[in-house]
């Protein structure tokens, strides 16, 4: 079914030309070629790469930062719209470029040096390397501070001593930032894959972001050139800094799976008869139609006005939490309404709505749980820590 659009409030006349122009290359990018493999590769447990030429042809790696560098220098809004068009595709598809952009190409770009970013940051853009972001540990996932990776100090360069798990693109990665407590401190290095002492296997059996490579991170005695130190990146808030970016992609592209859920359920209650009538003429179906438009609008506004005080210098992180919290939990919700209005139908690869709900459960938990954000925004209120 080709996608239409969904905008109750015009939030079209919002938008430049530009950003507009970027939303409906990516849309047309997604309804071309993302929408007819997807379902495939979601059921193979696959990782469209045949996609990664075209999306860095149309500059979506690190599309925030310089053209120096190679990069798109969109604003903002744009990234966001590129994320909520991915995301209508599939969350798996979405998190590739997230990862490779906010977690890969954002921490080189902020913590490294000039070297360091001419060297990566255009291999990068251009998707010839592949990165992951190793933050989280088999026992430190909510709480990274409790971080056991370790980095040595020796007369070779830093030895890395650890274990990442649930990493996106890590099996497949030619590069891994990786955060390790080094001498005290927690800091930020770029490590080759191929190095000896690394192993990245992936994690299998996932019924959620199928479409996406899950792995391990295994390092043991990796021997980590000093010029493979994030110079500037020194304590967790430098981690917390990239997630902030990844969680912004996030805001925009939850609302995108929503809009793809919401959608196949107009269309799907319009044609489908029960008691000599379509179901979307029953009440009950309505009011779960009019509550998924009125949630998606409302999404829509939150992402383009945290767009929007990003692109000023004006954004809190603790903004940043309301928006993936308020969207990932409309994405969700939609999904699982959508799924119920179609029945038995909604259940199967037939139609998009089952995978964007399991997709979803993950985008629910990573980048910090719904848990996490909630608190994030009580403390931004009460000024008092609930974490601990
Ligand atoms: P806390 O003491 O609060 O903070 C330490 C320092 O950092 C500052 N800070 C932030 N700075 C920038 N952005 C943020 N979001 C920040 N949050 C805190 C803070 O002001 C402090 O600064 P300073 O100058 O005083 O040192 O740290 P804490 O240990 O109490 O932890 C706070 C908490 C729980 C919010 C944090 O640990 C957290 O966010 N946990 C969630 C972990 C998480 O989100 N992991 C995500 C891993 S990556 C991932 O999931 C990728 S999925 C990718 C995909 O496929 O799309
Ligand atoms: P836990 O932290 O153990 O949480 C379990 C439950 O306890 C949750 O409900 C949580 O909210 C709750 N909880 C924990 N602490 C508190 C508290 N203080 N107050 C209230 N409730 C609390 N990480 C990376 O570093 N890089 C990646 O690329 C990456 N990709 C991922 C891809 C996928 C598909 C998934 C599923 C995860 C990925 N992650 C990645 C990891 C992700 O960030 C973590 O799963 C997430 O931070 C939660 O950690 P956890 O799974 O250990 O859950």
């Amino acid at each position: 079914m080709p996608f239409k659009g969904v905008d109750f409030y015009r939030i079209d006349d919002l938008l430049s030309d530009e950003e507009r122009m970027v939303r409906d290359t990516v849309r047309r990018f997604v309804d071309e070629r993302v929408v007819p493999i997807i379902d495939k590769h979601f059921e193979e447990a696959t990782f469209p790469s045949e996609l990664i030429p075209e999306m860095a042809e149309m500059g979506l790696f690190g599309g925030t930062l310089p053209e120096e560098y190679g990069c798109a220098n969109m604003n903002n809004v744009a990234y966001g719209l590129v994320m909520q068009e991915l995301e209508r595709g599939d969350s798996g598809l979405r998190s590739f470029v997230s990862v490779q952009g906010a977690l890969v190409m954002y921490p080189i770009f902020t913590f490294g040096t000039e070297e360091q970013k001419q060297k990566w940051l255009p291999l990068l853009a251009r998707g010839q390397k592949i990165g992951c972001f190793g933050l989280t540990e088999p026992d430190h996932g909510s709480d990274p501070a409790g971080m056991e990776t370790r980095g040595r100090r020796t007369n070779k360069g830093w030895v890395l001593n650890g274990t990442k798990r649930w990493i996106t693109n890590g099996t497949i990665s030619d590069v891994a930032i990786i955060w390790a407590k080094a001498e005290g401190d927690i800091r930020g290095f770029i490590v080759e894959t191929k190095i000896p002492g690394f192993q990245a296997p992936e994690i299998k059996n996932k019924l959620s972001l199928r479409a996406s490579v899950t792995s391990d991170l295994i390092l043991d005695d990796v021997l980590v050139p000093d010029g493979n130190l994030l110079p500037n990146s020194s304590g967790l808030k430098a981690p917390l800094m990239c997630l902030n970016q990844a969680r912004y992609g996030i805001a925009w592209g939850a609302i995108g799976a929503a809009m793809a859920c919401y959608e196949w359920a107009v269309e799907y209650t319009k044609g489908r008869i029960q008691f000599d009538k379509p179901i979307a003429q029953f009440q009950l179906v309505q009011e779960k139609l009019a509550h998924m438009l009125t949630e998606i609008t409302k999404g829509q506004l939150l992402a383009w006005r945290l767009g929007r005080l990003k692109d000023e210098g004006k954004l809190h992180f603790s903004q940043t939490s309301m928006a993936k919290r308020n969207n990932v939990r409309v994405g969700l919700e939609t999904a699982r309404l959508a799924r119920d209005l179609m029945g038995a139908n909604g259940i199967t690869l037939e139609y998009p709505i089952f995978r964007h709900m399991c997709n979803l459960e993950s985008v629910y938990t990573y980048e910090g749980t719904d848990h996490i954000h909630t608190l994030i925004l009580g403390e931004h209120i009460t000024g008092l820590p609930a974490y601990k």
